[in-house]
């Protein structure tokens, strides 16, 4: 018998037949009972591969007493308790640099398509509402103040490209780093001088409901939000009022609260653009992402360096 691989996730484009040489796989989401798959399998797991949607908590790493290493297929490590994979000296490994410029991508998207009414001009043309009149004025990006929240991989490869669309990019973030752009230490002033603010920043405790009412009434009515980071970073029901009262003016989300589910009263607003998770979703892209969960447990178990291991 092989070592097991408990295996959340089928790893993308790739799949798992290359893992398939060295490990039995337990492929979680065929199984009709994964509770007893998991627990008939329980000294024999080595590995975990999951995704930012499989929660990996205390109690899992704990019930599997020979785990050694949770490959996830996802840059946010916010699903695993890495306080308990520490403890038991468990190796965690993510999908950090490969997924910055999609997701910074699909963030423009975002930006533009709120700020041009893209998806609203769409359905405009497509529901016959053009034979009656235009569709209402967007504004302008040049010249705007962009607050990135969040200036890691994924929030400079943002700044980047606002800067290509003539903004002005500043920055909030728990440290100052050595660039150029300015730097807020306080959320709410950074709001307050902002004309759209885009989140990149890591989920998790540290930085849950960050994006609170007072943040989103210091952006004020006429501001843009854009979440590409986690939906935890936002107080949800706030940004829901907000847009509902014209506290902020609209918002391009691609991550909530509680995915799959988005609140019916964003699903009915024409001042939102809604995305089902996609920040990373192209083929080139998930193909790196899943050939580095791979090369990270061939190279954990070959005892080679890790490629990209998450310390806390
Ligand atoms: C997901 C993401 O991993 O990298 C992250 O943290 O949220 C995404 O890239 C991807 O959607 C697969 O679930």
């Amino acid at each position: 018998m092989k070592p097991v691989l408990l295996a959340f996730y089928n790893n993308g484009p790739l799949g798992t037949s290359d893992l398939e040489e060295r490990f039995d796989l337990i492929n979680l989401w065929n199984e009709q009972d994964p509770e007893a798959a998991i627990n008939s399998n329980r000294d024999n797991i080595v590995a975990i591969l999951c995704k930012n949607e499989n929660k990996i908590s205390r109690k899992l790493i704990e019930a599997l007493p020979n785990l050694e290493i949770i490959a996830t297929f996802s840059v946010g490590v916010d699903h695993i308790d890495m306080e308990a994979a520490k403890e038991r000296d468990v190796k965690v490994t993510n999908t950090p640099d490969v997924l910055c410029q999609e997701t910074a991508d699909t963030g423009l998207a975002l930006l533009l398509a709120v700020a041009r009414r893209v998806a609203e001009g769409d359905m405009f043309v497509r529901v016959g509402k053009w034979h009656n009149g235009n569709l209402p004025l967007g504004v302008t990006l040049a010249g705007k103040t962009i607050g990135v929240v969040g200036l890691g991989g994924i929030g400079s490869k943002v700044a980047k490209r606002c800067e290509a669309f003539e903004m002005n990019v500043v920055y909030y973030g728990p440290r100052k780093k050595d660039v150029a752009y300015p730097y807020y230490d306080d959320i709410n002033k950074m709001a307050h001088d902002c004309d759209m603010m885009i989140l990149t920043c890591p989920g998790g405790e540290a930085t849950a409901n960050l994006i609170d009412a007072n943040v989103l009434e210091a952006l004020g009515s006429k501001g843009i939000l854009v979440n590409i980071a986690r939906g935890s970073v936002v107080d949800e029901p706030a940004l829901v009022a907000a847009l509902e009262n014209g506290t902020i003016a609209a918002a391009g989300l691609d991550v909530f609260a509680n995915e799959p589910n988005v609140p019916e009263t964003l699903i009915s607003m024409d001042n939102v653009v809604l995305l089902p998770h996609i920040g990373s979703a192209t083929i080139e892209t998930r193909t790196l992402m899943g050939q580095l969960v791979i090369d990270n447990i061939f190279a954990h178990f070959d005892g080679a360096p890790l490629l990209t291991e998450v310390k806390i």
